[in-house]
């Protein structure tokens, strides 16, 4: 029977940088989910009898929220569901899933790097057709609805066993449970060339070693690593999915991936380490005793591209988000194709891929990922990596100073002030807004201000325009720092502190990046009064 249930708005469901996410807590709440689920079918409209894609990161409450979802697709006229096996579904498999098929779009339960657990943060976001998340004009009306929801449907029905895959019904709706992996990985085997990667891994010498961090990656690199291209049993470790995660934080990087840092940079250390985070879409990139930042690693995988089978003819484009570092820009350029400089946010990229403007697109924050699907991909960009090594038959430390001595080095680091009070951080960026108009043509010890704004990107697709999207600082030696504030949190506000230095004369480029960006660490202080506005003497995370 399909029930309508009486609700009240809840005022705080606007979607942040990539869905709503919050503590498993306020999801709890009674209505809380529902009243989101059905804002977001409410702004959608003609998905009667369509395909629905469902699935999560399996972090606590995915099964919860699971059977509340689908059986709200069903009250509300849903053809088809497709959901991965015990509701698992990585990000970037996800997105395979809904392009394959055609759905009408996907609903992805993942609260991403952020911790998970019963005390720990939930999400929910809406992909549309081309696999995507949905554009801004998507998540507004989704929020708007939120704001004015009263009533929503669901059905009464026991819940569907989603331990086996199967076809089932749910009213008039159809179940089909679908293995999690097996479409991905197919298409991931599409794209590269295996053989070649097979060869490399099982040389006897080439040693790999793949973190999962114990989130929704472990039964895809099991498959992909072990399986498929024969590494030896062991390769990927904390591979064993769990709600909690373990207990840690699954954000790739050199902090919080810990283990395998340690790995990498320890004695008799691995050629090749890579980690993925709670949903699969980011990637860390590590050689023995060597980091790849995401962007150089953007950039690398573009000046290499031709030596992967999908990738073979050539880049129509690259796209980066504006805090990105540079590098991707000069590959671009040298390649002869154009760069374009997005906000913060996957979801900027899908128009720019649908369009066919570009083909590989990269953000700071551990994301890579092409024309493939419309999430970023991590899985994807190890093997990317894999797939050049076992080309160029180089370690990646060699790959990259070479990458550098061609280009140039950009110089790179994000410094995150996590969980400050909100109030604080929004004054912080408040007074540098006040103080925009004066800045330019100013010097600040070694650097003069060449420009400084508010970012605002224009769609090149479809014209829409955002605003608000990071306050920039350039200089004219092409330095740049850039301020905004998080929008993936759930406690207080986190600021984030991006900057970047450009170094064209290789006997310079071997310095630590916090000593090489010493001069840019204290302008930005200096501006910004972080310590003043914060009363933070450092940041909390440095990448
Ligand atoms: C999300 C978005 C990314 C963004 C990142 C960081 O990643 O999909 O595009 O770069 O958040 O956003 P913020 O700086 O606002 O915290 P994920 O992996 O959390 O979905």
């Amino acid at each position: 029977m399909i029930q309508t249930i009486f609700t009240q708005p809840f005022l705080d469901q606007q979607p942040g940088t990539s869905g709503l996410r919050k503590k498993v807590s306020v999801f709890q709440q009674s209505h809380y989910l529902e009243n989101f689920v059905q804002s977001i079918f409410d702004s959608l409209k003609g998905f009667e009898g369509k395909t629905l894609v469902v699935g999560g990161d399996g972090r606590y409450y995915n099964r919860v929220a699971i059977q509340i979802i689908l059986k709200m697709a069903a009250a509300n006229g849903f053809g088809r569901v497709l959901v991965g096996h015990d509701g698992i579904l990585s990000t970037p498999a996800a997105s395979c899933i809904i392009r394959k098929n055609q759905a009408f779009g996907g609903i992805i339960l993942s609260a991403s790097h952020n911790i998970g657990g019963v005390k720990g943060d939930f999400g929910i976001k809406y992909n549309i057709g081309n696999g995507g998340p949905a554009p801004e004009s998507v998540t507004e009306a989704i929020f708007a609805h939120s704001q004015t929801i009263h009533t929503y449907k669901i059905l009464t029905a026991p819940d569907a066993d989603l331990s086996k895959v199967g076809f089932s019904k749910l009213g008039d709706l159809a179940v089909e449970v679908i293995d999690s992996v097996n479409d991905y990985a197919q298409l991931l085997e599409s794209l590269f060339d295996f053989d070649r990667i097979r060869e490399l891994l099982t040389n006897g010498r080439f040693r790999l070693c793949i973190d999962s961090m114990h989130a929704v990656t472990g039964a895809y690199a099991h498959r992909l690593f072990e399986q498929r291209l024969g590494a030896s049993l062991g390769t990927v470790q904390n591979g064993e999915s769990l709600e909690d995660f373990g207990g840690g934080h699954p954000d790739p990087n050199l902090v919080y991936a810990h283990d395998l840092v340690a790995r990498l940079f320890g004695d008799n250390a691995p050629d090749f380490g890579a980690a993925f985070d709670g949903d699969g879409d980011r990637n860390l990139i590590l050689g023995r005793h060597f980091f790849v930042t995401p962007s150089d690693s953007l950039a690398v995988l573009a000046a290499n591209a031709t030596l992967v089978p999908a990738y073979r003819t050539g880049l129509a484009g690259i796209a980066r988000s504006m805090p990105t570092s540079q590098a991707a820009d000069r590959v671009a350029a040298h390649l002869g194709i154009d760069c374009y400089e997005t906000p913060t946010g996957w979801k900027y990229f899908g128009n720019l891929l649908d369009d066919g403007k570009i083909t590989l697109c990269g953000e700071e924050s551990f994301g890579t990922g092409s024309n493939h699907i419309r999430e970023k991909d991590g899985l994807w960009a190890a093997l990317f990596w894999l797939n050049i090594l076992a080309v160029r038959q180089q370690s990646i430390a060699e790959i990259v100073q070479e990458h550098w001595h061609t280009f140039g080095r950009n110089y790179y680091s994000r410094h995150d002030y996590e969980n400050l009070e909100s109030d604080r951080a929004h004054a912080l960026m408040d007074n540098l807004h006040g103080i925009l108009p004066t800045l330019k043509g100013k010097q600040f010890r070694s650097q003069q201000v060449s420009y400084c704004d508010d970012f605002t990107y224009t769609d090149p697709v479809d014209g829409s325009v955002s605003s608000h999207q990071g306050i920039r600082l350039g200089f004219t030696n092409g330095s740049r720092i850039i301020f905004r504030l998080s929008g993936t949190g759930t406690q207080g506000a986190t600021l984030r502190v991006y900057l970047e230095r450009y170094e064209q004369n290789a006997a310079y480029h071997q310095l630590d990046p916090q000593v090489a960006l010493r001069d840019l660490i204290d302008i930005a202080e200096e501006v910004a009064q972080i310590r003043t506005f914060t009363s933070r003497a450092t940041p909390t995370v440095v990448t």
